[in-house]
């Protein structure tokens, strides 16, 4: 084995050239290899899919939400078609609609806005999982295909009664 090994290391001129293992090799490939896969999913998904992070954030002035449009009349709004936006007002301890009546199969895109402290919105069994930060308008856009009853709730911890923090989106026919 180990004859086998310097004869590898020489060339024809009997040099002794640089030698990599056949393991080694087989390494430097995969993980080049993996570099290359990742730099190209980031540069496909940048330049020919346009993915950037998170630009025209919405900011709003916390003290003055309930001044605010359209955080001054929350509910729901039809825009058109299937299309709604819902905007909502969060705070110690409440959802500003508490019950919110949604229409099988509209596209609603929420928006939530905090009066106070950071507060969650996530409607149970949908890919909705929001935080509500103080100054932002948290915004989703989500397709409502099953009827039936969500519970919404906070799941960052906003104080004593953040356990009490709920709503209920009800997808009616
Ligand atoms: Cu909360």
């Amino acid at each position: 084995m180990k004859k086998q090994t310097e004869k590898e290391c020489e060339n024809s001129k009997g040099e002794k050239a640089m030698h990599l293992h056949k393991f080694e090799k087989i390494w430097l490939i995969f993980g080049i290899g993996i570099l290359i896969i990742f730099l190209a999913v980031v540069g496909v998904g940048a330049f020919a899919m346009g993915h950037q992070p998170a630009s025209n954030i919405k900011t709003i002035d916390p003290e003055k939400v309930a001044e605010t449009a359209p955080f001054n009349n929350p509910g729901l709004v039809h825009i058109k078609g299937n299309k709604y936006e819902l905007n909502l007002v969060a705070e110690a301890f409440s959802y500003t609609p508490n019950t919110i009546q949604i229409p099988k199969d509209a596209e609603v895109t929420i928006n939530v806005a905090t009066k106070d402290v950071v507060h969650g919105f996530s409607i149970a069994g949908t890919n909705v999982n929001m935080m509500v930060e103080p100054g932002y308008v948290s915004s989703y856009t989500q397709t409502f295909s099953k009827t039936g009853e969500f519970l919404v709730l906070c799941n960052e911890y906003c104080g004593a009664g953040h356990h009490l923090m709920m709503a209920k989106v009800e997808v009616t026919e």
